[in-house]
């Protein structure tokens, strides 16, 4: 596995080095908009434990970590009124993810609306 690099993205607006628009923070994560949306209020939750993704994630850190999921996902469908919520989280390049530092995409769903690419 390889190590955590302090240097992504999620850890420089976590230390608010860069801005975000911030909708939910608790102990445990923040949750902010994505900036390439694949739907209107697509955010991402993303823990404050450093981790690269949930393969090397320390399990004690998880049940605080899918709490806030659940809560920004409830959160999500009733702010943008959605038919319902995807939930995507990526681990390592070859799946799909390209910020390493663990994190969850909340992305409201309606009826007969494909995600955008
Ligand atoms: P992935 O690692 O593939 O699960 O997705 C990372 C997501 O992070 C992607 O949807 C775009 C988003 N993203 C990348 N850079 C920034 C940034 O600087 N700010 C915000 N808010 N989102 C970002």
């Amino acid at each position: 596995m390889t190590q955590y690099d302090t240097s992504n993205i999620f850890a420089k607006i976590l230390r608010g080095e860069i801005p975000s628009h911030t909708v939910y923070e608790d102990e445990a994560v923040i949750a902010f908009m994505d900036v390439m949306p694949q739907a209107d209020g697509h955010a991402l939750v993303v823990p404050k434990s450093p981790s690269r993704n949930l393969l090397d994630a320390d399990p004690a850190t998880l049940p605080a970590v899918i709490a806030a999921v659940q809560t920004v996902a409830i959160a999500s469908k009733k702010a943008f009124s959605a038919d319902g919520i995807t939930i995507l989280q990526f681990n390592e390049a070859p799946a799909g993810q390209s910020v390493f530092h663990l994190h969850f995409h909340i992305i409201p769903r309606h009826e007969g609306h494909p995600m955008r690419a």
